[in-house]
Parts: structure tokens; sequence; C-alpha cells
């Protein structure tokens, strides 16, 4: 096992590395921005060094100072955390040339899944059902026109180095097509430095539903049941929660197999997701994240796994502790995303918190690096805490989640708490009655 990581992240997720390390006997080395001083994850680790200023591109992206950092202070690995460096290929493959362990997947795999024309590609060849399409790159109008005749519209076109919501654009009628199509590329190129663009049938009502997997370094991989992300609005999600509501029991089986069966295949390693829209019964793979997410914490409380235990574990070389057979999954969890934010304009709400107290009690869990006298810094993304709730079903894990809402005290801030309180009193959420427009529609921000 490693004796030293290095954590490349802040935050909660900076925290959440740092405990799974504790517990294994790993020391610790947070690296910080100047903003980032007073942070607990610094507060907390063995060793803290200063990358650079506030600005993330000079201090949490600034890949030169991290890996001086890790050479300075002898670590061993670097755990990326979500976000940031997680997913830049050519950081991991330099964090390998440079003698350190990733913990992550291979550079090749982060690579492979950042471009989504491969990562369908590769996703179809290993069995896993698409959103028919071009399948592609399409390379003029005639081909693109071809296409969406034959699906009928709407259709999607988007950026093969977009993702995560960057770089789409719906098209409603033939006539909006060549439009579209120019203004999609001329974006992707502006953006990515990559004009290709790929066309899909466009969904209209789908759920936004994920495929947790772990795989070592040894052929062994399991699946860890679905997350239900469809509770978003902007790209940006609020609340997830495992098992979906919207799966019956063969729907959750059969496509853990399937998804089981295709990283065996591709032969990944670590953790990752393969994200779906599920839609009229049929799941259509959209992309797969090489990383540890933020809403982890809900497939840990229903499968009794430290995820990040398990990628320090694999990352190490060592097998899978257990089979598919042996993971049992147990009741319900929702995890509600806490920003720093007002509730109704969304507009950050960054600065110096007052009183805190955070729930605690049966089946509750907060992950979170704030405490009292701290000042939320504005450079960074609002999220502050995540509260996670787990009940033997999702009525019972409803009640709790709404009394450990109630308990919450955080002063000085604005957060989103507030509309985690009038969404937990809504029927159609309480019936699991909700797809990706629903958040939007009940905010009245889907402009
Ligand atoms: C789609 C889609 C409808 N049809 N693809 C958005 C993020 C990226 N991961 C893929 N996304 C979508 N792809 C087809 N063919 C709708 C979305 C989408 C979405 C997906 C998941 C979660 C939230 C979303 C919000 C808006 C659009």
């Amino acid at each position: 096992m490693f004796e030293k990581v290095l954590i490349a992240n802040r935050g909660e997720i900076a925290l959440r590395i740092l405990r799974a390390c504790r517990e294994m006997g790993i020391r610790t080395v947070a690296v910080h921005s100047t903003a980032d001083t007073d942070a607990m994850h610094v507060r907390l680790a063995d060793e803290a060094i200063c990358i650079g200023p506030a600005p993330a591109r000079d201090s949490y992206l600034n890949i030169q100072a991290i890996l001086t950092a890790a050479a300075i202070s002898n670590a061993d690995a670097i755990h990326p955390g979500y976000g940031f460096l997680a997913e830049n290929a050519d950081f991991v493959a330099m964090v390998e040339e440079h003698g350190f362990t990733f913990i992550g997947p291979s550079s090749e795999h982060v690579r492979q899944m950042g471009d989504k024309i491969t990562a369908k590609r590769v996703a179809r060849e290993a069995g896993i059902p698409v959103v028919p399409g071009s399948d592609g790159p399409v390379r003029n109008e005639e081909e693109a026109r071809r296409f969406s005749d034959d699906m009928g519209y709407p259709v999607l076109i988007k950026a093969t180095a977009g993702g995560g919501g960057r770089g789409m654009k719906v098209v409603n009628a033939p006539n909006e097509l060549a439009s579209a199509l120019d203004l999609t590329r001329k974006e992707a190129q502006a953006a990515f430095g990559n004009a290709d663009v790929y066309i899909e049938k466009f969904l209209t009502q789908p759920r936004h539903i994920e495929v947790q997997v772990l795989a070592d370094h040894h052929g062994n991989v399991v699946h860890l049941g679905e997350r239900d992300c469809s509770m978003q609005r902007r790209h940006q999600k609020l609340v997830e929660e495992a098992p979906s509501p919207a799966l019956n029991a063969e729907q959750r089986r059969d496509i853990g197999n399937l998804v089981t069966k295709a990283i065996k295949k591709i032969g990944y390693r670590s953790v990752g997701t393969i994200e779906f829209l599920f839609e009229d019964g049929e799941f259509y793979f959209i992309e797969m994240n090489t990383r540890l997410q933020v809403e982890h914490p809900v497939t840990e409380m229903i499968c009794g796994l430290d995820l990040v235990r398990e990628m320090l574990r694999v990352a190490a070389g060592a097998p899978l502790g257990f089979k598919q057979e042996d993971i049992r999954f147990s009741g319900h969890a929702i995890e509600c995303r806490i920003n720093a934010e007002n509730p109704e304009t969304f507009l950050p709400s960054p600065g110096l918190v007052g009183d805190y107290y955070a729930p605690g009690g049966l089946g509750v869990r907060v992950d979170s690096a704030l405490y009292s006298g701290y000042r939320v810094p504005p450079h960074y993304d609002s999220l502050i805490a995540k509260l996670i709730v787990h009940g033997a079903n999702r009525n019972e894990c409803l009640m709790r989640l709404r009394r450990a809402l109630g308990e919450y005290v955080i002063d000085g801030l604005e957060t989103s708490i507030p509309l985690h309180q009038r969404l937990v009193a809504n029927p159609e959420f309480v019936n699991g009655d909700y797809d990706i427009g629903w958040l939007e529609d009940f905010t009245g921000t889907n402009d």
C-alpha cells in the first residue's frame, strides 16, 4: 500500500479522500491555493504545500506545481478527486511519467472516454446500447441531413470534445439543420480546439441514470448499482438517489450485467460511471466518467463500501476483495447538494460562515469541509456540503431527509437548503416522478 498520497483537490472531496487515507494509515499531503490556507483539509493533512494563487488555473490546475509538490514531499501517489485535473489525460500521463501512481484509470482510458465519439464507439462495440445517431463525426450538411431524415426530428448535434452539457444544439426541424451544424462546429472549435461533431436522436423526456463500476488490475469487475441523477438544472445536479425509483429489479440486474461485461471487455480499472438516458423503458449510453463522482456516497450508503478505499487498493495493485454476488444492496439513499448560492436566483453567495450545526443521528451523513468561522472563497465551485441520508426504503429515507434538513444550520451564507425543503415536500418528487427537465420547470429557470 502507499505510504503517502498527495490530494490534488480542495473542499469536501479533499477531506473525503484524506479520511479514507487516514483510516488506512496512509500519510496525506494537501496542496492548496493562497485562498485555501485556512481550509479544513489543509488543517487536517499531515503536510500542506501552497501551490499558487487563488485562480484555479494557477493552483489546482497547475500541473508543474502539483508534480513538484509530489516530488518534494516524496508522495507515492496522487488522488485527483473530481473536477480540476481528474479527467485530464495529459495530466494522468505526466503523473505516471514522473514515477507517481495516478489513483484512477489509465491515461488511455481517460483519453478514450474524453472523446465522446470514441467513447460511444467503444461502448457500442462492447455491447452497450447507445442513442441512435451518426456513430461517428458528420463531415458535412449532406451527411447530417441523411442521419436526421432517417431518425426524424428533433435531433441533437454534439461536439465530440464536449460532454457534461457543453457543446450541444437541438435541431427541431430540417430548415434549422445547416445553421445549427455550422454554429456547433464553430463553437466547438473555439471552446475545445476540435470542431468534430456527431448527431443523435434527441430524447425529449429522459431520466439520467448512471451505473457505478469498480475494477482492479486483474480483470475483476463489479457494478455497484445505479444512481438516478435526473434532478438537475443547467447540468448541475442537485439531488441524487440510489436505487433509481424508475427501475424494476429486472431492468436493474440487466443493465448492471451488461455494463460489467463491457467494462471487463475494455480492460478498464478503478472506479467509473457509465451514464445513460432512460426513456420508455430503454437505456441509451451517452458518456462514461473516468473519475470518482460527487454523488458516490449514495452508492456507498446502499452497498456498504468505501469507494475511495477501494480506489486506493486497486491503484496499489490489490485484487478486489469481493465478487459481484458478495455485494448486497440495502435500502435507499438520497444526497442533497448544498451550495453557497441563493435558492431562487442561484447566484453564488460566498462569505464568512457564522453559526454552524450539521445534522446527525441514525442514517445521516454530512460530507463537508465547512466550519464556523470559515470563509467560503469566491473563486471555486459553490458546493459546500453534501447531506446524504440512508433509510430501509425510500419513504424512510425521505422522512429522515426532512428531519435532517430541518436541523442543518449554516448562518452567514445563502444556501440551497430552503430549495431542498421545498423539494422534499413536493408530491412528484416524493413519488419519484421526475425527469431531467423537472427541476427547471419547478424552479422556473427553464428560460
Ligand atoms: C442528450 C439528451 C437528449 N437526447 N442526448 C446533457 C449532458 C450530456 N451528458 C448529455 N446530455 C444530454 N444528451 C440525446 N440524444 C439530453 C441531454 C441532457 C441531459 C442529460 C443528462 C442530465 C441532464 C441533462 C440536461 C439537459 C440535456
